[in-house]
């Protein structure tokens, strides 16, 4: 057979198997149903910061070289609020984005992670600040996780002074403590992500790097170097694939020969974890903080979780998957519908004070944007445009071989 001919039955082989798959979509493992983890109303106690547990569901997880972790969680009523207002938050911020895009105040590039937010906010609910995360361009939920304000957020995509590199860098330069971007080059941020995790060891801290990526990128060869110089050197670098089932309108089963992400480090243990239930991502995230720690060694953990918008905002994302399936995981699977379903069941809060908490955090995101919008352009002089880019201090005397811009 040629090679021509070879390639395009391979393709169509794949189509077969995609055929196949969407009956049993993703031949996934592990469940993704938001609403999994259990817990006994009569045993949460009145105080809101005293803990109780609750038990993450078996199917949480699938271990690959590692054990899986225990599945008790505990937490408090103040946190699970919190972190209900945390996805809300996200939520609207993107929404807000979403927004701004279409009135087209915010020009060029927007990723929006709507859907995905039980990554960012479990995450950031199981690690310590000075743990580092550096991910891709979908990267708003992340920095406001982070502690990036709203108004840094959507006022450096609207390109305004506020914004968190000052208006200059736009879409997908977004940084902030311990939180190394918003990058826009599919899949650079994972190497980085092992020297961050590299400088961790060699200072002697107890703490790691969640080095983010999608299901696209996790097939660049720079995800691979970066596996092997961290498994020989033994750094505490978590590879965090977010399988959000697509890269750019390519699934997952198109683009990769093998669609377990969790074991794709083949000599580094790794868990693939349900993405849409924030209290398994938090649960799985500490666990894999402590082993990462204990063991001196990189992990592969592959969260399963769904965008729901398209790629970016030029993308309407339905030329490649159906409104059905669109819809199907908004109703049934969405992330912070689950976390309200518990919160109710498990008698923390009612339907009318989770309300009252989403029209606070409404009214908090609108007048953030008022504040981006209100804040001027960066100033559009020569001068300006080649301050910022070095940490005070460490400027060199040199730019482009000149000490002075005429
Ligand atoms: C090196 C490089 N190649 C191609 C692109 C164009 N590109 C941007 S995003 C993307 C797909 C990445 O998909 P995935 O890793 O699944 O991340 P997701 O967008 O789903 O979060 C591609 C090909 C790029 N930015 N950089
Ligand atoms: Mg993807």
């Amino acid at each position: 057979m040629s090679f021509a001919r070879s390639i395009r039955s391979a393709r169509s082989m794949g189509r077969m198997l995609q055929t196949t798959r969407s009956v049993v979509p993703g031949f996934r493992t592990v469940t993704t149903a938001a609403a999994t983890t259990s817990g006994d109303a009569a045993a949460v106690p009145e105080d809101g910061d005293k803990p109780f547990t609750v038990r993450v569901h078996d199917d949480a997880y699938e271990a690959y070289k590692m054990d899986v972790p225990s599945l008790d969680l505990e937490v408090t009523k103040n946190e699970l609020l919190k972190m209900y207002q945390d996805m809300v938050a996200v939520r609207r911020l993107e929404l807000a984005a979403d927004g701004l895009y279409k009135a087209k105040k915010i020009r060029g590039f927007c990723h929006l992670s709507v859907g995905q937010e039980a990554v960012a906010v479990g995450m950031e609910n199981a690690i310590e600040p000075e743990d580092k995360i550096i991910t891709s361009y979908r990267c708003h939920g992340l920095a406001y996780m982070r502690g990036v304000a709203v108004r840094a957020i959507i006022g450096e995509l609207l390109g305004r002074e506020v914004g968190v590199s000052k208006g200059k860098g736009g879409s997908m330069h977004m940084f902030g403590p311990n939180f190394y971007g918003g990058n826009g080059i599919v899949g650079a941020q994972v190497p980085l992500g092992a020297g961050l995790a590299f400088a961790q060891k060699y200072m002697n801290k107890p703490n790691v790097t969640f080095a983010m990526y999608g299901d696209g990128a996790a097939n660049q060869g720079q995800v691979f170097e970066a596996f092997n110089m961290a498994k020989l050197w033994g750094i505490p670098a978590i590879f965090t694939c977010e399988n959000n089932k697509y890269g750019m309108g390519t699934s997952a089963e198109r683009s990769s020969a093998m669609t377990e992400y969790y074991k794709r480090g083949q000599y580094i243990p790794g868990l693939r974890v349900n993405g849409m239930d924030v209290l398994a991502v938090k649960r799985a995230c500490k666990y894999l903080k402590d082993f990462a720690l204990k063991n001196q060694t990189p992990l592969v953990v592959e969260f399963v979780t769904y965008r729901y918008g398209g790629h970016s905002m030029s993308d309407p994302g339905t030329t490649y998957r159906t409104r059905e399936e669109i819809q199907k995981v908004r109703a049934t699977k969405d992330p912070i519908e689950g976390l309200k379903r518990q919160i109710m069941e498990w008698g923390v809060a009612n339907a009318n004070e989770l309300k009252s908490l989403e029209k606070k955090v409404r009214a908090f995101v609108d007048d953030e944007v008022a504040a981006a919008e209100a804040s001027p352009f960066p100033e559009a002089t020569r001068a300006n445009l080649f301050a910022d880019i070095y940490a005070k201090g460490t400027e060199p005397k040199y730019f482009r071989a000149r000490t002075e811009l005429e």
